[in-house]
């Protein structure tokens, strides 16, 4: 009999607890929205939220694409990305989503399918303290009309982009990019993995002049590595 009473005792207590431990748990969990922390994965077509507790917040479907690149804007709560098909080289359009308040929304998508963008990225160029979105494209121009990689980089506002630079070519083709502070003054170089005449490749550095990029400074010469990441830390310094 003792024992069936402290069973009872026991299902008391659990009914009695569960309720508070749940209302303590949701309480503690969700602080106001504004300050929530969220993460963000991309898979194929499927753009995950998360929450700094690694609850699943909300997703959302780019299908039948994917995303074939992005980057994204944590103060603002955006997400720049490149769409395209899957198993294509490059992606097809660009496009903004946003993740305000824990929900994923899309924001713009470009309907101009010309660019062949195949990398996108949130850099502030010119060192004013408001990032441009930059993004690496495979177009013909008016005076260039064959194929070829090119940057392009777009001003942004927190709402819209707008063209800021729509660069012809880097001083030679170009095979890939990224942005790093090789002088060590707190604004950002372009960095570019370049052709030689010779076959082999370069990495060469790039300062914002207010109206483009202009060469700074050759890092590397004579590679004959494919990759950016061959670049030392320090380099250039
Ligand atoms: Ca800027
Ligand atoms: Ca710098």
């Amino acid at each position: 009999m003792s024992r069936f009473k402290n069973i009872i005792v026991l299902a008391v207590v659990v009914v009695v607890l569960v309720p508070v431990i749940s209302s303590f748990t949701f309480a503690s969990d969700a602080p106001e929205l504004s300050t929530r922390v969220f993460n963000i994965t991309v898979e194929g077509a499927d753009i995950a939220l998360f929450d700094d507790t690694g609850g699943d917040v909300d997703n959302l479907s780019v299908a039948p694409l994917v995303v074939k690149d992005f980057t994204i804007d944590y103060k603002n709560d955006f997400i720049f990305a490149i769409l395209g098909e899957k198993g294509a080289t490059r992606g097809e359009r660009l496009a903004i989503f946003t993740f305000r308040d824990g929900t994923i929304n899309e924001h713009w998508v470009d309907m101009d399918r010309k660019h062949n963008p195949w990398k996108i990225m949130f850099e502030d160029v010119d060192g004013d303290a408001q990032p441009e979105v930059i993004v690496g494209t495979w177009k013909k121009t008016r005076f260039h009309p064959v194929f070829d990689n090119r940057l392009f980089v777009y001003s942004w506002d927190g709402n819209e982009i707008f063209p800021k630079w729509l660069g012809s070519r880097l001083s030679s083709p170009f095979d890939d990019f990224d942005f790093r502070d090789i002088d060590g003054d707190g604004i950002m170089e372009l960095i570019s993995l370049e052709l030689q005449r010779n076959g082999l490749k370069r990495i060469m550095s790039y300062k914002w002049t207010g109206f483009g990029f202009e060469g700074y400074e050759i890092l590397e010469e004579n590679l004959q590595t494919a990759s950016l990441n061959t670049l030392k830390e320090g380099a250039g310094k």
